[in-house]
């Protein structure tokens, strides 16, 4: 099977390029502005392109060339915040590549294509207070990070009705484990917390920056869970040109993950409280019953994720 992964050294790519790679032959394309060739310079089975996504004639060469049966769409800068500071930027990634591989399949009337995937994100729901989050609750996207993840997902799935493209959105909750990069004040909290830990258990300087109260809360869903989910849709037929959130169904605030991170490691963190971040969302939880529907089972709770992923960082409690 001939798969491309556009964002594949990044967090969620990678993971996919890990599973994937062992049974088939893998494409990644990825400019590494957040992702790392760390995270896939062990994995068999892989070509792997230094470039941005935004490269219109290396698209579609590489598109027209190589005849993939399988797109991930990945490829995105994964931070709110970061929208918020570099819009125009940030569009171009989030927004117009997803236009430009569209088109370039569209003008290519390519049969070999069984499904394109796309990453949205939960951030589409907006602060809308009626929670879970299901498909078919109201979108309400305030941040522009929302704004282009909802308006790619749009185009993806008009692309199918109209053009016949073969296509799939999955609307990420908050995803972490292995791969996910720690060092910027954008990445997932999870992987920023755990970060504090080490420093601490290491007898290094550290302090945690809690945006807010802590009684914010997220879906965190473990990343072996995502790329089960995203297999399922890329592979079912009941899931072409629809959209599918990808959680867990249960609610954590920030205070309980350090809580649990805490008893896990046991020692604590030195937190400094401040303002709330802009364009941040109170709480999200999303229904999965959808997703359920096409045989996903979520297999780790975030108590187990946060276990698992600890051990695969080899950080010893105290
Ligand atoms: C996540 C995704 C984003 C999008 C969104 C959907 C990441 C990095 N971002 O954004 O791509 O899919 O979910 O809703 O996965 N926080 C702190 N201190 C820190 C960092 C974060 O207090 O050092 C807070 C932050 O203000 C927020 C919460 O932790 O209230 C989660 O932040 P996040 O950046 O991990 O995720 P989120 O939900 O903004």
């Amino acid at each position: 099977m001939k798969i491309l992964i556009t964002g594949g050294a990044g967090f969620i790519g990678s993971n996919l390029a890990n599973k994937l790679s062992k049974e088939h032959s893998i494409t990644i394309v990825d400019d590494l502005s957040m992702g790392s060739r760390n995270n896939i310079s062990k994995l068999p089975n892989i070509v792997f392109y230094e470039k941005s996504v935004l490269d219109v004639e290396f698209m579609k060469d590489l598109l027209v060339n190589e005849n993939f049966e399988y797109i991930f769409h990945l490829a995105a800068v994964a931070s709110v915040a970061d929208s918020i500071e570099r819009p125009l930027e940030t569009n171009q990634i989030n927004f117009m590549s997803t236009l430009i591989i569209l088109n370039i399949l569209k003008d290519m009337k390519t049969n070999s294509l069984k499904r394109m995937v796309f990453a949205s994100s939960a951030a589409v729901y907006g602060d809308d207070v009626i929670l879970p989050k299901t498909e078919v609750s109201p979108v309400k996207p305030i941040t522009p990070y929302a704004i282009d993840k909802y308006a790619a997902e749009r185009y993806v799935l008009a692309y199918n009705n109209l053009y016949g493209i073969p296509t799939s959105c999955v609307r990420f909750f908050n995803v972490f484990g292995p791969n996910q990069n720690s060092s910027s004040p954008y990445s997932g909290v999870i992987s920023i917390i755990i970060d504090k830990f080490e420093k601490k258990i290491n007898n290094e300087i550290s302090e945690f920056n809690l945006y807010g109260d802590g009684e914010q809360s997220r879906d965190f869903v473990y990343i072996e869970d995502v790329i089960n989910a995203i297999e399922i849709v890329a592979c079912s037929d009941d899931s072409l040109g629809e959209v599918y959130n990808v959680g867990t169904g249960r609610e954590t605030t920030l205070n309980r993950l350090i809580e649990i991170i805490s008893s896990i490691l046991n020692t604590s963190i030195n937190i400094e409280v401040l303002e709330e971040r802009e364009g941040d969302i109170r709480n999200s939880v999303c229904s999965i019953e959808k997703l359920k529907s096409i045989g996903y089972r979520p297999q780790y709770t975030v108590d187990e994720g946060l276990k698992n992923y600890i051990k695969y960082l080899n950080i010893e409690g105290n």
